[in-house]
């Protein structure tokens, strides 16, 4: 097992989000990802790599988001500090946003000003962007592109320890603390490489928003997504059953929503269901946006799965015996994180 991991994660660290009215401490915080390096220096179930200097992350990233809404992430930061220079003490966050809809706001003429602008490519105010976010998301996705390279270069398995997380990531938006869809920028890279079908399966806690409508509507990539019913938990507004793809991608997204306080064996009852698809499918690759907030400690979720049962996860997703590339999305009890995510990995590899 290859794992890439992106060394320049720590470049990223938010301040505060906002949540119900009040700036709160953030959850996606750089201990997460060091307690899964430490983790792995005890349990070493695979070889620590560095993506390679030589890819062209560039074009990997322009296959997914769009040339406007990459300008917008790598001038942010500066454009955010020459809107006041204060600004280079506090990270920015948007507070006013164009609602959709043919009698809401125009788009047809986009803000120059620059807080405008953050909330045209942010659906919420969660998503802190500060000096070092575009290189850490850029190196996370590095490692996603490294980490499809090595698929195609025959690994069974590949992880790429990607921080800020990915999958709430649209073309054109961030969001639920995520930047640059590493799952989906690792998909296209396969695409490029001439795999033709590919099964994305997203267990984090979280609708997989972002790398559903990339791929909306698209046949050549399955997406599927178990999480907390929409109804009630985060993202609210996508994730419902009944979305299942459009035009020529109809039929190509599944969406098993699960209840808040849904526990191990109703959980892993629809992990199986979803991995049947996945197999009548018959996908050359399976790509698996891995969030750890399932956990039943996780202090923003709602599932209730065990540290042990991540073992169990782990061999059901090796089950379907298809080269397979894990990136890691949430996961915010930070103390067990690095044992869960470890976890997984090792059941794979049993
Ligand atoms: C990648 C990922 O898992 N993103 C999730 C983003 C969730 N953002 C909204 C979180 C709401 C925080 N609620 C705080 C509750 C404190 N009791
Ligand atoms: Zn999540």
């Amino acid at each position: 097992m290859k794992i890439f991991c992106n060394q320049h994660h720590q470049l990223h660290r938010g301040q505060q989000e906002m949540f119900r009215g009040q700036l709160v401490d953030c959850h996606e915080v750089p201990q997460r990802l060091d307690h899964v390096i430490q983790e792995l220096a005890k349990r070493p179930v695979g070889e620590m790599l560095q993506p390679p200097s030589h890819l062209d992350l560039d074009a990997a990233l322009r296959r997914v988001h769009t040339s406007d809404y990459l300008s917008f992430l790598s001038t942010a930061w500066s454009k955010w500090v020459q809107l006041n220079p204060d600004n280079a003490n506090r990270d920015a966050l948007p507070s006013v946003w164009p609602l959709p809809g043919k009698h809401a706001f125009r788009m047809d003429k986009p803000p120059l000003n620059f807080a405008a602008k953050l909330g045209q490519y942010a659906f919420d105010a969660g998503t802190p962007l500060m000096s070092g976010t575009w290189a850490a998301a850029r190196e996370g996705a590095a490692c996603a592109v490294a980490a499809a390279q090595a698929l195609i270069d025959g690994e069974r398995a590949t992880v790429a320890l990607t921080r800020p997380p990915g999958h709430h990531a649209g073309a054109a938006y961030m969001g639920g603390y995520c930047f640059l869809n590493n799952a989906a920028i690792a998909a296209e890279h396969l695409k490029a490489q001439g795999i033709e079908r590919i099964a994305i399966l997203d267990i984090d806690y979280h609708h997989g928003n972002g790398t559903q409508a990339i791929f909306d509507e698209r046949r050549d990539v399955y997406t599927v997504s178990i999480h907390g019913d929409p109804l009630t938990e985060y993202p609210f507004f996508l994730g419902h059953a009944d979305e299942r793809g459009s035009n020529e991608g109809e039929g190509f997204n599944l969406n098993l929503p699960l209840p808040r306080g849904t526990g191990f064996e109703d959980w892993y009852a629809t992990l199986n269901l979803a991995l049947q698809v996945i197999s009548d499918y018959a996908p050359q690759a399976l790509i698996v946006p891995l969030g750890l907030d399932t956990y039943e400690g996780d202090p923003i979720s709602g599932f209730k799965l065990k540290s042990e049962n991540y073992v169990t996860v782990g061999g059901a997703l090796a089950s379907l015996g298809l080269p397979t590339l894990l990136t890691l999305e949430g996961g915010y009890a930070v103390a067990e994180f690095g044992v869960n995510t470890v976890n997984v990995l090792e059941g794979f590899q049993t």
